[in-house]
């Protein structure tokens, strides 16, 4: 074969580029709904007169926002940006930052509404099997009290002086938040699903109920980092949380995208909205679940 034969000459085809944009968002949302959505969570009552304070634990990968996640809520509600639940400032780390359970509750200005949300530590895919499991079980339940420290190698156990063993209504959660940041979903390690199964299998068991904040949707959609309101149009953002939705099991109306506080120093209408529309539903889901409590 002698290297003069020529090959075809071939045209090169300059496909257009998909859309990243739908023209019609995925799910209906109102933005103008701040004011009422803020006004009804600062008038909420619980349907349990003998509870006070309904808990709401945050769990989640090592740095998937779930400190962030609480200090949103609370920024909202104070009209600045606050910073009680301590974050993580140094990107990548494997080891969780936050290492002692804490009970954040909200206030609006002076207010004290009814609702306290608990920090945990984070999931690690390499940490022991059960005891991460265990201890977030036992949170939930009501069994551990404030100010554990998380210890990797060992769970709670009953002998501890951080360990409740008759816990009341006010100290158990009825609603598992669990923190999923939209720029890693897709690398979520399977031993933390395993965890996150474990978790579910035994909080189903008792009616708790679950919800899915997807955060970090700035990081996820160049569109959506440049303006929020692209969230329920950015075939990304949408992408990322049907695969959350296979992923943990959870059906897509239970996960909720939002955007964390994280550099800004003022608050924005469109970060608030969608943060009080997450929260309707957790405390909505919560307050259902203690008013159905005698079924379980
Ligand atoms: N861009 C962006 N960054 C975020 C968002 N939420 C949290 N972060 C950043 O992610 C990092 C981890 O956030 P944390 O709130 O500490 O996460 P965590 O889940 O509490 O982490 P651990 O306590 O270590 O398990 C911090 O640097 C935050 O500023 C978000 O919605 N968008
Ligand atoms: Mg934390």
């Amino acid at each position: 074969m002698g290297g003069s034969e020529s090959k075809p000459i071939q045209q090169e085809v300059h496909q257009p580029k998909p859309n990243p944009e739908l023209d019609e968002p995925w799910r209906k949302f109102d933005w103008g709904q701040k004011e009422a959505l803020k006004e009804k969570l600062e008038n909420f009552s619980l349907s349990d007169p003998d509870v006070n304070h309904i808990k709401i634990l945050v769990a989640g990968q090592v740095g998937a926002g779930k400190s962030s996640f609480i200090n949103s809520i609370d920024s909202v509600f104070q009209g600045r940006i606050c910073s009680r639940a301590l974050v993580n400032t140094a990107a990548g780390d494997s080891r969780s930052f936050t290492q002692k359970l804490k009970g954040f509750p909200i206030r609006s200005g002076r207010k004290s509404l009814p609702f306290v949300f608990k920090d945990i530590m984070g999931l690690e895919a390499a940490a022991l099997a059960g005891s991460q499991t265990d201890d977030i079980i036992n949170a939930v339940f009501g069994h551990v009290k404030d100010g554990y420290k998380f210890n990797q190698e060992q769970a709670l156990t009953y002998k501890d002086q951080h360990y409740t063993s008759d816990p009341t209504l006010s100290d158990q959660a009825f609603c598992l938040v669990y923190v999923i940041a939209a720029d890693t979903v897709q690398l979520t390690d399977d031993k933390l699903i395993d965890k996150l199964k474990i978790i579910r299998k035994r909080i189903n068991d008792q009616g708790i109920p679950q919800v899915i904040i997807m955060t970090k949707v700035d990081e996820a959609c160049p569109l959506v980092n440049k303006d929020l309101r692209k969230i329920y149009t950015s075939k990304k953002i949408k992408e990322k949380m049907e695969l959350c939705s296979t992923k943990v099991g959870v059906p897509l109306s239970n996960i909720f995208p939002v955007k964390n506080y994280h550099e800004e120093i003022d608050t924005e209408d469109d970060i608030d909205v969608l943060i009080l529309k997450a929260l309707e539903q957790i405390v909505q889901i919560a307050d259902d679940r203690l008013l159905d409590r005698e079924i379980y």
